[in-house]
């Protein structure tokens, strides 16, 4: 009786295990975060390149520092943060991705040159 609940049991086993094996073997349609590469922002004399960019929830945004000083890339102003991402940019080549999985506009700065302003705008 016991024998015959374990054996049963390791079928249930092997039958699962040979279920996850074909399933990794299985083709997989691509996410749809990889269908579209991300928005690039330069990061520029100062300037963040383009200021303004426009995408839709879901969509990726990569800043990066063509300048040789440090930058971040901070969500909110400097008069008023918001708590999203604050990313430092230590040098040229230095590079930050962000995902916007939610609607709105996101101003952003860099908090050591607060005059570096952007904006992402967001939409479904
Ligand atoms: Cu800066």
């Amino acid at each position: 009786m016991h024998d015959c609940v374990r054996s049963a049991a390791r079928v249930v086993v092997a039958a699962a295990a040979l279920a996850a094996a074909l399933a990794l073997g299985a083709p997989k349609p691509a996410p749809a975060a990889q269908a579209s590469e991300p928005t690039a922002v330069a990061v520029d004399t100062f300037q963040f390149k383009p200021a303004r960019v426009e995408l839709r929830t879901g969509a990726r945004v990569v800043w990066t520092n063509h300048d040789d000083v440090t930058h971040t890339v901070t969500s909110g102003t400097a008069e008023r943060r918001v708590d999203l991402f604050n990313q430092t940019l230590p040098g040229k080549d230095a590079k930050f991705e962000f995902t916007f999985t939610r609607a709105g506009a996101v101003a952003y700065f860099c908090n050591r040159h607060p005059h570096m302003r952007g904006e992402i705008v967001v939409r479904d």
